[in-house]
């Protein structure tokens, strides 16, 4: 076996200021990551070959290209172990709106800050190839089992000001309100 790596100090103090672990969670977090990655780092394939053995029935390689986008901070191709751990504190976060935030993210590809009904689309999509699953929209009061109306629901319940396009502050909002909507985007 190599020899373990030892996060150096510099990564303890990214990873402080980025999520709320403590310390002594992160090193306990460290050993677990090298059990699976025992190079430190994180590739797309592999990514997808965790996904699988969770979504049998799916294919997660749309919904891990996301995410992988999303988790790769610094765009180098491969997930290092801090971009994995603070990605991890935040989605595992209990502060709702922490993890709001971050899905807010995962939905607006092309990062401008706003979510366009065809960045839903793609993402509810993949969501659902991953699951492996047909979709179906169980809002509180009314399911649509069509795809498209069932995106352009949820899109309408979102866009609370009707300006075509989800604010951060409008998901985060209405998300909290309906959590039959966050359930349906899988984010509950
Ligand atoms: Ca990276
Ligand atoms: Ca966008
Ligand atoms: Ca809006």
């Amino acid at each position: 076996m190599a020899d373990k790596r030892l996060l150096n100090d510099e990564e303890v103090r990214y990873i402080l200021r980025n999520s709320f672990l403590v310390e002594e969670e992160i090193r306990q977090w460290y050993d677990t990551f090298q059990v699976d990655c025992p190079d430190g780092r994180l590739d797309k394939q592999k990514l997808i070959e965790m996904h699988k053995k969770f979504y049998k029935r799916g294919s997660p390689e749309d919904f891990c290209e996301l995410l992988f986008k999303l988790i790769d901070k610094d765009g180098n191709g491969t997930i290092e172990f801090m971009e994995y751990l603070v990605a991890f504190a935040i989605m595992t976060s209990s502060d709702p709106n922490e993890r709001l935030k971050w899905a807010f993210k995962l939905f607006d590809l092309n990062r401008n800050n706003f979510i366009e009904k065809s960045e839903m689309v793609n993402v509810v999509k993949a969501l659902y190839e991953m699951i492996g699953r047909e979709c179906s929209f169980d809002f509180e009061d009314e399911t649509e089992t069509d795809f498209e109306s069932g995106v352009k629901s949820a899109f309408d319940r979102l866009d609370i000001n009707h300006d075509g396009h989800i604010s951060e502050e409008e998901f985060i909002e209405v998300c909290k309100k309906v959590p039959g909507l966050a359930k349906v985007l899988r984010i509950g």
